[in-house]
């Protein structure tokens, strides 16, 4: 698939309008918790910041233009943004969810939503009749996909879970964060909600926590955004700000991330110490054929499985330089994170094992500084 190359002229323009008062181009931050009112409800569109606020509306005007949505939703982190999904579901609800999710969406099904009578069917979404299968053991109300998977890259067929979903009249969810708005667009691919991570690309400098829904669904969009107004978990008006700012640039970010991720994987994938690339963009990767379907580009995330044991793969990472070790991913430098001891501590050791999460996976977020210096890093590290 090609990149919509209208992709950049938006993420530049929407929802970016100079301020009505004095032309400002780039509008001031509206740091107001609440507005004035002329008389009891009568008011210029705003009266709490819960509710909403200038700020926020430019920037969730964006985020709807980058999914191509009717409306789009901010949270204060994606994890809050899930959970105003999850918030959708009714007592006895049940949930098929892709088995290889960030840790912590696993963790919030798990830990906080299951008590409340909910079924979480962890299944792997790559294998369509364990889907079928799953689907027709009982009613479903909401699949929840993330494609690319975090942090093994699995690539889920969006149009064949949308058929599914479409089936069983339920909600399909989709977690875009690493392919990013301007690589995938769930919405055309038959998905209701899309979900972000806006701490992680969208965002693109690891300066701030964020989330985002985006949808077409016009009921659906109603009873988020009460979700969203009445348990509030909204970000700060500054925050919207450093989030829009953001958006103007992801398409020329993820361009090069691409790039990096590319050379990188390739590099890794003729190194002695490599058992094992995940890379979507390679040719031999097993979800290439399918990426390419059902995205314009393989975004910056690759993760690989070392030869050595634990050992070995900790003096690796304490001897890179300009990958930093830490959690997260999607900013502007790279990153390198151990998903065993890290971001999947919390995912249980059984489906750890089944995914691959060992001692030897390391995963890395390539970032936008030359490529040649991040093969240079890892090729000296692996020596
Ligand atoms: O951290 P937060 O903004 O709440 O987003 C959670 C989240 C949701 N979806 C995906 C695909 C994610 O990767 C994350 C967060 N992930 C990390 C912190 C990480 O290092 O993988």
């Amino acid at each position: 698939m090609a990149i919509d190359k209208s992709f950049f002229t938006t993420a530049v323009h929407a929802g970016a309008h100079p301020e009505q008062v004095t032309g400002a181009v780039m509008p001031p931050i509206f740091m107001s918790t609440t507005f004035a009112q002329e008389a009891p409800g009568e008011h210029k569109g705003f009266d709490y910041s819960r509710a909403g606020n200038p700020s926020r509306d430019g920037y969730e005007e964006a985020l709807s233009a980058l999914e191509g949505a009717k409306h789009g939703l901010a949270f204060a982190s994606g994890l809050a943004a899930e959970q105003a999904v999850a918030q959708l579901l009714n007592p006895g609800a049940r949930v098929l969810v892709c088995d290889d999710v960030y840790g912590g969406t696993g963790r919030l099904f798990r830990k906080l939503y299951a008590k409340y009578n909910l079924d979480f069917n962890f299944i792997d979404m790559t294998s369509l009749a364990e889907v079928k299968a799953a689907a027709a053991a009982g009613p479903v109300d909401l699949i929840w996909v993330e494609t690319p998977t975090n942090p093994t890259m699995k690539i889920i067929d969006i149009r064949a879970m949308a058929k599914i979903a479409k089936d069983k009249k339920a909600i399909l969810v989709v977690d875009n964060t690493f392919a990013t708005p301007l690589f995938q667009s769930p919405l055309k691919l038959g998905a209701d909600i899309v979900v972000h991570s806006t701490t992680k690309y969208i965002g693109g400098h690891s300066d701030v926590i964020g989330g985002a829904l985006m949808t077409s669904n016009d009921e659906l969009h109603q009873q988020l955004r009460f979700i969203q107004f009445a348990a509030g978990a909204v970000p700060s008006p500054f925050e919207c700000f450093m989030l829009h700012r953001s958006v103007k640039t992801l398409a020329i970010r993820m361009t090069q991330h691409e790039k990096n991720a590319l050379a990188v994987a390739e590099f890794l994938s003729s190194h002695k110490k490599m058992k094992k690339v995940y890379y979507p963009g390679l040719a031999k990767d097993p979800g290439h054929n399918l990426a390419k379907e059902q995205m314009s580009g393989f975004s910056g995330m690759v993760s690989f499985d070392h030869t050595g044991n634990y050992s070995e793969v900790v003096s690796f990472l304490k001897k890179l330089k300009v990958f930093t070790l830490a959690e997260s991913l999607g900013g502007v430098e790279s990153l390198v994170n151990h998903p065993e001891k890290m971001t999947h501590a919390s995912v249980p050791e059984e489906l750890r094992k089944k995914l691959g999460i060992g001692h030897s996976l390391v995963r890395l977020s390539c970032g936008i500084e030359s490529a040649d210096d991040l093969i240079a890093d890892l090729k000296l590290a692996l020596e």
